[in-house]
Parts: structure tokens; sequence; C-alpha cells
């Protein structure tokens, strides 16, 4: 494939019927895929037919059933990273109601995250930074199949990995990752979660602090594998090129990674210049004999192996890495529910590649691993699965989902088109797309979520800055082919997803107090106003419709603790801990216990109130803190 093919006669400059807007990549809009098909003799089965049509109007079949009744429950969750929002997003399927937000790297007022000492720790402690962008979300498995423990996230923008505990939905630690610069993907080592990779893409001198900035040829990209108990960092191996996506093997050996810049360039040109780049099969078994062998260079406490090409380590028929080349700019990466194969996404070519993972382990030439090269169409980013022996890839040029069958791809020719099944139109250019449990050996093939980068005229207009577009698709009936159900404004930007089933994630309604390295004050009999010279600690409770206390009299420039515990064990009566002019908020659901400390620097009166609407004389929960003026 030349990187002329974009021209051929298969990409036409109209618009979909229907779709008035210019369309965006003039030279590249939207595919026909029934004239390349025609021209191709390649069309699919009859039954295709039937949702390409319905894909090329964009209509939502009528008879597919995605209501959530009120108060009826979703049949699955969806959690959405956020992007640079820095958060992560749950949705219920199919409703496609946003239930939840969880916030990971930045701080955020409603769930009081950032506001106590101990949340502000942990972001102090995991760099300080403000922000962050969350590409990611994988959720913990045991034997392939989500155990509804753990969901890990990505912080692309500063080199972090995050763990949330599903039980509470809030996240618990956060590793701030050395000598990675740009983690982007992030995925676990299968089947059950013993390893989380944060996967390295923008290359730095190594270590990056101040040697060789000028000098590209030095600087170095690497893999990360972090402890998901102790998320702390076990190992890293450095690399040639960059790294993008990764996915994990199945079987507790292979890791995968994408890389867009295989030559090592700083500018785009450079990046985009050669022909080919690579996907890299990570053998993480024979990673951890070379660590355990002492085989590495510790840098910046961390054991880095050497897994460039020309490493020693990579000699022999036993390599660390295989360096597999596939066509330029490769993006994401997904492995197959059985485990056989890796497949990687084209992003500047139209095709994917196929590897089949066993053939890493007999074959000479890495590249004789490759077993299938189909064609899917313009601009594919990611490759999701249904169970039934399909491919779902996003098309961010085409703005299509096309549907494809593994097994033809396989016994066609290289660039050969007669894998695809179906094509179905989204709003507009996808990125991520996510099929229910994809990430798993069993996913349930009936929705499937396209995370549009743009919604151009799909919703009402809300100035320069739109929503993107989650679309729900059902994929569930071979014989009528896709439908599109939804389409879900969303705040900028999600990238990836995961689809768990309900039944799979059991959260908790109240805190445990024994899960909270907080003191739990119970009540009246436990409030105390402990003075020691310049500190006040003021250990007290929440209830409808008081704080403990009504007034608390501090001096100025005093250190001022509040211990507080919600003591309700009602479910959903949430209050919050509000200190005007001190720029608190902390959120109490029940039984959770929080601390706060701050200087009382400013004299004069402060209410402080509850922030949630927990009662009729909510506005009535209200304390003064007085701050009397120093002599
Ligand atoms: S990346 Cu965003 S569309 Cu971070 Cu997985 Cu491809
Ligand atoms: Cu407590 Cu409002």
């Amino acid at each position: 494939m030349t990187q002329g093919h974009h021209t051929d006669e298969r990409y036409d400059t109209e618009t979909t019927p229907g779709d008035d807007r210019e369309p965006l990549f003039p030279r590249l809009a939207r595919r026909s895929f029934i004239k390349a098909g025609m021209a191709a003799g390649a069309a699919g089965s009859l039954a295709g037919c039937t949702g390409l049509l319905d894909g090329e109007t964009g209509t939502a079949a009528a008879e597919v059933d995605a209501d959530v009744d009120p108060g009826e429950h979703d049949e699955y969750y969806a959690f959405l990273s956020g992007g640079h929002s820095g958060d992560v997003r749950v949705y219920g399927v199919p409703s496609m109601r946003q239930i939840m937000r969880i916030p990971v790297f930045q701080r955020e007022s409603a769930r009081g995250y950032g506001h106590d000492d101990e949340t502000r720790r942990m972001l102090e402690e995991a760099g300080g930074y403000t922000w962050g962008d969350t590409h990611h979300p994988r959720v913990s498995q045991t034997d392939n199949d989500y155990d509804g423990r753990w969901l890990f996230i990505n912080d692309k923008a500063n080199g972090r990995m995050a763990r949330i505990d599903l039980k509470y939905f809030e996240t618990d630690a956060i590793v701030d990752i050395p000598n990675q610069q740009g983690t982007h993907g992030a995925c676990a080592r299968l089947p059950d979660t013993d390893l989380i990779f944060g996967v390295g893409e923008f290359r730095v001198p190594m270590p990056n602090d101040g040697r060789d900035v000028d000098d590209p040829a030095e600087y170095g990209s690497v893999l990360t594998a972090i402890e998901p108990e102790s998320m702390e960092v076990a190992w890293q191996v450095q690399v040639d090129g960059n790294l993008d996506n990764g996915d994990g093997g199945k079987n507790g050996r292979w890791f995968f990674a994408t890389d867009y810049n295989s030559e090592g360039g700083v500018t785009e040109s450079e990046m985009a210049a050669p022909d080919t780049d690579y996907v890299k099969a990570f053998d993480t078994l024979a990673i951890e004999e070379a660590v355990e062998a002492g085989e590495y260079e510790e840098l910046s406490g961390v054991p880095v192996v050497d897994g460039r090409r020309d490493s020693p380590l990579n000699e022999g028929d036993e390599p660390i890495v295989h360096y597999v080349d596939v066509p330029k700019s490769p993006h994401g990466i997904s492995v197959t529910p059985d485990g056989e194969y890796a497949i990687a996404s084209g992003k500047l070519e139209p095709v994917c590649t196929i590897i089949e993972i066993d053939r890493l382990d007999e074959v000479e030439d890495p590249n004789d691993a490759i077993v299938g090269q189909p064609t899917v169409g313009g601009g594919p980013l990611h490759t999701v699965y249904d169970g039934r022996g399909h491919a779902y890839t996003s098309l961010f040029v085409d703005s299509q989902v096309v549907k494809w069958d593994i097994e033809t791809a396989i016994d066609s020719e290289f660039g050969s088109e007669d894998a695809i099944v179906e094509t179905i139109d989204v709003h507009y250019n996808p990125g991520h797309l996510i099929a229910a449990e994809s990430y798993t050996a069993e996913p349930q093939g009936d929705w499937l979520i396209s995370l549009n980068k743009l919604s151009q005229d799909r919703f009402l207009p809300v100035g320069p800055v739109f929503p993107e577009n989650d679309q729900l698709i059902y994929i569930g009936d071979d014989d009528e082919g896709m439908r599109l159900v939804k389409d879900t404004p969303a705040y900028p930007e999600p990238h990836d997803a995961t689809i768990v089933q309900a039944e799979k994630i059991d959260p908790a309604s109240v805190y445990d107090p024994d899960d909270l390295a907080v003191e739990h004050i119970g009540g009246e009999d436990d409030r105390e106003i402990v003075r020691e010279e310049g500190r006040v600690h003021v250990k007290t409770y929440s209830q409808r419709n008081n704080f403990g206390y009504t007034d608390v009299t501090v001096e100025e420039g005093d250190e001022v603790t509040f211990t507080i515990t919600n003591i309700e064990s009602t479910d959903d009566i949430i209050h919050s801990l509000a200190i005007p002019q001190y720029d608190i908020n902390v959120k109490l659901a029940p039984q959770e216990s929080r601390e706060v400390t701050f200087t009382a620097d400013e004299p004069g009166v402060y209410w402080m109130y509850c922030g949630y609407f927990c009662s009729a004389l909510h506005l009535e929960m209200r304390s003064r803190l007085l701050v009397e003026p120093a002599e």
C-alpha cells in the first residue's frame, strides 16, 4: 500500500445522502461501500446488505429495544475515560444515561476529591499536577472475565497510572511513573490482571534530567509494568521507536503495543515518513527472567531492561521483544477473545494487520506471524469483537464502523476487502469503539458504542466547543445488520471505554469504617475539640441537620483539623462540609470519615454549610467558624 491509495475511486468526495455538511476531509470523504463492493464484486451476504442500507441512511431501526424505563436498571456499566477532563464517566448501557463521574487526576468539588487531607496528599504525591488526560479504562479480570474489583486508567499527559476501587467507585492510588513521558496505552496482563502496563508514547532522554536535550537519537521510550496491589513499578523495557496503544494476551505471557514513530522522529513529517512501523510483542515472562537474572540497568530506582532491536536480550530465538513490521503508523491493537490473534488497526493505511500469536514462537522472521491484512476502510483506529468471529473497526476518516470476519480475512489475499460484512455510518469521525465485554474471553456481542470525536450537526449548538458524540449501536443480529440506536452528547473528550455486565460489579452503598484510614466519630459522645499551642483539632460528625457543634472558635493563625464522620446509615443521605473562603468542600457519604486541615489565617465569621440537599432542613444545616483576630 502506498500513501496514494486515498485518492483511489473508492473514496468519493460527496457526502452521504441527507448529510449536507461539507466533507471534513474533502478528498477522504465517507467512503461509499456499496460502490466499492459492487466494483470489486465482493459484496457481503444479502443479510449484510440490509444492514448496509440502514447504515447509509443512518436511521435507527425501531425494533431494537434499548429502552430502560424510569426506575429500571441497565444491563451493563460502561466506563468511559474523560480525556483531558481527567475523570472516568460511568454510563448505563443500553440507556446511555450518565450515572456518575469518578474524578481521578483533577480536583473535583462535588465528590470532595482533592479537598480532604488524604486525597490532597495522594494528588500531591502523584506529582501535584492539576489535570490529567485519561484514555484507557480497564477493569480487572480473573480468568479472563471481569472480577469487578478495580479499574485502571492512564494519564497520557503526566505519565501516571491510577487505580479506582470499584467498591466505592473512587480513585484509591496513583503512581507517577518514572522514565516515562506520556503514558498512553494502558492494559493488563491477563488472565488475572497480575500486572498493569503503561505504554510510553513520547520519546525523551533517559533519564530526562537535562542531558541529550537536542539529541533525539538518544531519546527512548519504555513499557512499564506495575503491580496492581501495591501500584509500584516492577520493571520497564526500553524499546526502539515509540509506543502508542497496547493490549495483553490472554495466557499470562504476551503484551502487544503499536508504534507510530519507529524512526524516532521529532516532527510530524519525520514521524510519518517510514513505510512501516512496528507492532512490538513483549514476552513478559522472558523479561521477568532477565530482571531476575539482574540483566538490567537501574534508572530512577526502576530496573530497566534493554529491549531495543540490537540488545543482546533480543539475540537468539527467544527475544524479549519481537518487532513485527506493519504498514506505517498503526494505532489500536487488541487481542481477540479466543486469545489467538492480535489485530493492529492501520490508521494511515486502510488495513488491519492480524498477527497469530502462537506463530511468534515458531517463525524465524516475526513478520511471518502476520496471517492476514484485510482492507477495511479509511483511517482504521481501533478494533473490538462480538465473540462470534467478527471484528468491528472504527474508521476515523470514513466516519464509519466496519464489521468484518476474522477467519475470512485470514483466508483472503492481503489487501482484499472480502472479509467486510457491512459498514454503518457514525457521526462523525470515531476514535475508539467498544463492544460489550470485548476485552474478555466472552464478549456478549449485543451492544457497541462508537466514541465519535466530532458531533458536528447532531445536537443543539452550544457555541464553538461542540460535545463529542457517543453512539450506541446494536450488533446482536447478524442477519439484520448493525443498527444505530442512540446519540449521546459527551463532555470532551472520551477515548476508550470498557463495558461490563452489571452483575459483575458490587458497589457498597454505605462506607465500611474499617476501609477508611480516618478515625470514625460515632456521634455526640465521640465529639471533642482538642486544643494545643497553635493547633485546634475538631472531631465531630454530620447528620440531618447539624455538624455536631453549632460554633467552633479558633484563633487567627491556628492550624485547624476537622475529623468528621457522616453518621447516617441510610443510603444516599450525603452531606458535605463546605467552608467558604478556605476553599474546602469535603463530601461525606453515609459512614464516611474524612479529615481536612487548613490554616485559619483570615479572621472573621465563616458559615460552614452542607453542600448536599439532604433534607427539608438542609438549608439550616450550618454552623459558624469563628476566627478571632490574633492579639
Ligand atoms: S487513543 Cu484516543 S482515539 Cu488514547 Cu486509545 Cu485511539
Ligand atoms: Cu446535609 Cu444538607
